[in-house]
């Protein structure tokens, strides 16, 4: 298991990537960010930083090269605005971005800090400079969203992770236009007992899109006596389909281990929101938040996640849709 691990997400030597002291105003933490390729070639990473109240707001932090030598906007890039949105009041956290061809922009999937808990808004930008809310989308308690590039059957498509309190499930939802969804279907549900992802698991980055279908990197909580741990696992979609699951990785595939993911605000944690893939249309830059506390970076690739599923994979049982207990016992 442990050779898995290594082969299948190589830790940069320099992790972690950001941290808070590098911020140029006061912070308390960097985690969870979001990612993008730009079109020449700058890596543009945007941060969750939590500021000394313990509210978030995203941050741009660019880089030639997605390791180092980043230029950090010098005062929030995207804050929350409660006065016109008051389900930012406790402010705006964990991004997950995707390039819609269709609309020429980039869809931030963010989660908006209500107060009757977390749920989650939409914001389209061309640049990162400019932002346009579309509002909350899924009220309370969601989080974990991102918008599928393109629209399945005529219709945009959002993966998302409602709570009902016992269990907490990834779903998809369909809407026309951004702003109404509906056609809601379980996508991937929690696994029961004593797995590594029973109970409640999310989306991690936005799902990579590969020719053998939708890649779906997910974390999952275990809860112990001593807190959470949140590690990693894979799935694959189907392209044309993605309510139709094609296979699911068995044990969890990278999980916290070097001393920055084991200690912080919240140890025991790797919580990837983005990824970048290389001009090779294979080497991903995964970026994650490890312990709440501050930015790391991993690097896989497609053809590895691939094998690894072929591998560790279980063919999974039906369509979206089905009760969890009868997906998986
Ligand atoms: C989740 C989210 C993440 C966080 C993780 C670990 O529920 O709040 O922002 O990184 O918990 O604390």
């Amino acid at each position: 298991m442990h050779e898995h691990f290594t082969a299948l997400f190589k830790r940069c030597r320099g992790n972690p990537i950001l941290t808070a002291e590098q911020w140029p105003y006061p912070v308390h933490a960097v985690l969870n960010p979001g990612a993008a390729l730009l079109p020449d070639g700058t890596t543009l990473l945007l941060c969750r930083v939590e500021d000394r109240r313990g509210i978030s707001h995203l941050t741009v932090a660019r880089s030639p090269n997605g390791i180092d030598a980043w230029t950090i906007d010098s005062a929030p890039t995207f804050a929350p605005d409660p006065d016109h949105y008051p389900e930012e009041i406790w402010g705006i956290e964990d991004p997950r971005i995707t390039y819609m061809p269709e609309l020429e922009q980039y869809a931030i999937a963010y989660t908006a800090y209500t107060k009757s808990g977390p749920g989650v808004a939409l914001a389209l930008t061309p640049d990162f400079v400019d932002f346009k809310r579309v509002g909350l989308v899924m009220q309370p308690s969601d989080k974990d969203a991102a918008l599928l590039p393109h629209k399945v059957g005529g219709r945009f498509a959002l993966i998302h992770r409602p709570s009902t309190g016992t269990t907490s499930d990834m779903w998809i939802s369909y809407s026309p236009d951004l702003q109404n969804w509906g056609g809601h279907q379980l996508l991937l549900p929690a696994r029961r007992g004593a797995w590594w992802d029973a109970n409640k698991i999310g989306l991690s980055c936005p799902p990579i899109e590969t020719d053998r279908g939708w890649l779906v990197l997910y974390h999952g909580v275990r809860t112990t006596a001593s807190g959470s741990l949140y590690r990693l696992g894979l799935a694959l979609l189907d392209l044309e389909n993605p309510e139709k699951g094609l296979s699911r990785g068995g044990p969890w595939m990278f999980g916290p281990e070097h001393p920055y993911e084991l200690m912080g605000d919240v140890p025991n944690v790797v919580f990837p929101c983005g990824y970048t893939l290389a001009s090779d249309g294979d080497t991903i830059h995964l970026y994650y938040g490890a312990a709440d506390t501050c930015i790391a970076l991993a690097t896989g690739s497609v053809r590895g996640l691939l094998e690894w599923l072929d591998e560790n994979g279980t063919e999974y049982i039906g369509v979206a849709g089905q009760p969890a207990e009868r997906v998986h016992a």
